[in-house]
C-alpha cells in the first residue's frame, strides 16, 4: 500500500510506509509475514532517524534479522534547520533522485544506489552507506587521512561534468537535459541569495564570530570591487548552463572511507557553471584547512594534516585536469557540438583551445569557491569545522583567515595561473 497524499514520515510510519513498498520489502529480505500489516511483526525492523544535514529527514532502517538496511530520506517543505519560517519546495526531493540516477550512471562507484523514488511523498530510498563511512568534513575535523579522496573526487567530477556538457552532447540533447533540470529553480534562487547575496547585504540570516568579526562583516558591506566580482559570479551561476552540477558539493556531501568516496545529497543539482561544484569542494577543504589551528592540541600540532590538506587541493585540480582533457580528446570526434572536429582539427588549436577552457574554468572555481567560503563564515549556514572550535577567539581567528584569504581570491583569481600558486598562497595566510 503507498500513501495516497503526501505525510510526513517519523521513525514509526516510516515501518509501514517500506512495508507497502515492494520493492523496498524485498531490499530489507522482510518475509512476507512481516511485510503484511502486521504490528506484531515489526520487531525485526529498527527505524533512526539520523539526518545531521541542514534542510531533509533521513532514517536508516534495519532489518535485525537480515542484517539488510536502507536510507529513506524525505524532503518537507521547510528547511529543517531554519524550521517552517522559511519555506522549501519538498520538490527538490525530485531533483535528487534524478541527479542520483545520472551521477550514478556517469560515476558507479562514487554514488549511492537509488532503489526507489516516491515523487507524492517527496521520498528517496537509497543505499545505507554503512559504517567505516562517515562524513567527509568530520574525518577532516578529526584528522583523518584519505589517500584517495583526490582521484576519487577528480573522477566523479570530471565524469559527471565532461558527459553532460556541449563538449560530450549534440546541443539537442544537452538542451533536453538542461530543460529538464530547469524546475529546480527553487533552488538555484535559494543558493543565489544565501552565497551571492545574504553576505554582501544586511540580512536577518546573516550571522558570525561576534564581537571579533564585526569590522571583517562590516567591510564586505563596503566592499566595492568585491560585489562587482561576486555580481559577475551570480550572473554565471543564473545565466550559464554548462552541465549538470551537483550544486551543493562541500565536504558534507561527500561520505568516505579510506578506500571508498561516495557523493551524497544532490538536491541543489541543475545545468550551472562546472567551477561551482569544483570551488565548493576545494573551498570546502581550504575552510577544513583554516580550521585545523583552532583543532589542533598537544598530542597533535596538526602540522602533517594541514600538509595533507594542501596536498590534496592540489591534486584534485591537477587530476581533475587531467582526466577532463583525457576525457576531451578521446571524444574529440564525436557527437558533442562545442568545439566541431572540421574548425578545431589543427592539434595546436584544440591544444590552446583546452587551455582557455580550463583556464577559464579554473578561475570560476577560485571565484565559486572563495564566494562558497565567505558564506560559511557571515552568512546564514555555518560548517561544523569551524563551530567546533569551542574558544570563540581563537575560532575567529581561524575564521578572518580563511575570510581575508577568500576576499584575495575573489578579487585577484584571474592573476593566479595554476593550483601550485594558489596552495603557496594559502599558505601566507
Ligand atoms: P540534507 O539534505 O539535509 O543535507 P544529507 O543528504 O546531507 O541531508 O543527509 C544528512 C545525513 O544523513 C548525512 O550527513 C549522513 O550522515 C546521513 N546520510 C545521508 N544519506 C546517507 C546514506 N546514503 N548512507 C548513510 N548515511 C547517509
Ligand atoms: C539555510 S541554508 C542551508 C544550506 O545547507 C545546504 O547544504 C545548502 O548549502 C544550503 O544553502
Ligand atoms: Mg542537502
Amino acid at each position: 500500500m503507498a500513501f495516497s497524499e503526501f505525510r510526513r514520515l517519523d521513525e514509526r510510519s516510516v515501518i509501514e510506509y517500506v512495508k507497502g513498498v515492494p520493492a523496498l520489502a524485498s531490499k530489507l529480505q522482510l518475509a512476507e509475514a512481516e511485510a503484511e500489516a502486521d504490528a506484531d511483526a515489526d520487531h525485526n525492523i529498527t527505524v533512526k532517524e539520523i539526518g545531521d544535514g541542514n534542510l531533509n529527514f533521513v532514517f536508516i532502517v534495519v532489518n535485525s534479522a537480515s542484517k539488510a538496511s536502507i536510507i529513506i530520506k524525505q524532503a518537507l517543505p521547510y528547511i529543517r534547520c531554519i524550521g517552517e519560517s522559511w519555506p522549501l519546495t519538498k520538490d527538490r526531493a525530485y531533483f535528487e533522485a534524478t541527479a542520483l540516477e545520472e551521477q550514478g550512471r556517469l560515476a558507479p562507484n562514487h554514488v549511492p544506489q537509488v532503489y526507489h523514488f516516491d515523487l507524492t511523498m517527496s521520498l528517496i530510498a537509497m543505499r545505507y552507506l554503512e559504517p567505516p563511512h562517515i562524513i567527509l568534513r568530520k574525518g577532516l575535523i578529526a584528522g583523518i587521512q584519505y589517500p584517495l579522496l583526490a582521484p576519487h573526487m577528480a573522477h566523479f567530477m570530471a565524469n559527471t561534468l565532461f558527459f553532460t556538457s556541449l563538449l560530450f552532447r549534440s546541443t539537442l540533447d544537452h538542451k533536453r537535459e538542461v530543460a529538464k533540470f530547469c524546475g529546480n529553480a527553487a533552488m538555484c534562487r535559494h543558493t543565489q541569495q544565501v552565497v551571492f547575496s545574504d553576505p554582501f547585504q544586511v540580512s536577518q540570516y546573516n550571522h558570525w564570530s561576534s564581537p571579533y568579526l564585526d569590522p571583517d562583516a562590516e567591510a564586505l558591506l563596503q566592499d566595492n570591487l568585491l560585489k562587482l566580482e561576486v555580481a559577475h559570479l551570480k550572473s554565471i551561476f543564473s545565466e550559464r548552463a554548462q552541465a549538470l552540477i551537483h550544486g551543493d558539493l562541500h565536504t558534507s556531501s561527500v561520505m568516505v572511507t579510506p578506500q571508498s568516496t561516495q557523493i551524497i545529497d544532490p538536491e541543489f543539482a541543475f545545468y550551472g557553471p562546472m567551477g561551482f561544484d569544483i570551488g565548493a569542494f576545494l573551498g570546502n577543504l581550504i575552510l577544513a584547512f583554516f580550521a585545523q589551528d583552532g583543532l589542533l592540541d598537544q598530542s597533535n600540532d596538526r602540522k602533517a594534516y594541514k600538509e595533507w590538506i594542501l596536498q590534496t587541493i592540489e591534486d584534485t585540480w591537477n587530476l581533475f585536469y587531467e582526466k577532463f582533457i583525457a576525457l576531451w580528446d578521446e571524444h574529440r570526434n564525436g557527437a558533442g557540438e562545442a568545439y566541431l572536429p572540421a574548425i578545431y582539427n589543427d592539434p595546436e588549436v584544440l591544444l590552446l583551445a583546452q587551455r582557455r577552457y580550463m583556464s577559464d574554468l579554473f578561475h570560476d572555481s577560485l571565484g565559486f569557491g572563495a564566494a562558497k567560503m565567505i558564506r560559511r563564515i557571515v552568512g546564514v549556514a555555518h560548517v561544523e569545522d569551524f563551530e567546533s572550535i569551542t574558544d570563540a577567539a581563537k575560532r575567529a581567528t581561524c575564521e578572518r583567515k580563511a575570510l581575508n584569504l577568500a576576499k584575495m581570491l575573489l578579487k585577484d583569481r584571474r592573476k593566479f595561473e595554476g593550483i601550485a600558486e594558489i596552495v603557496s598562497a594559502i599558505r601566507q595566510f
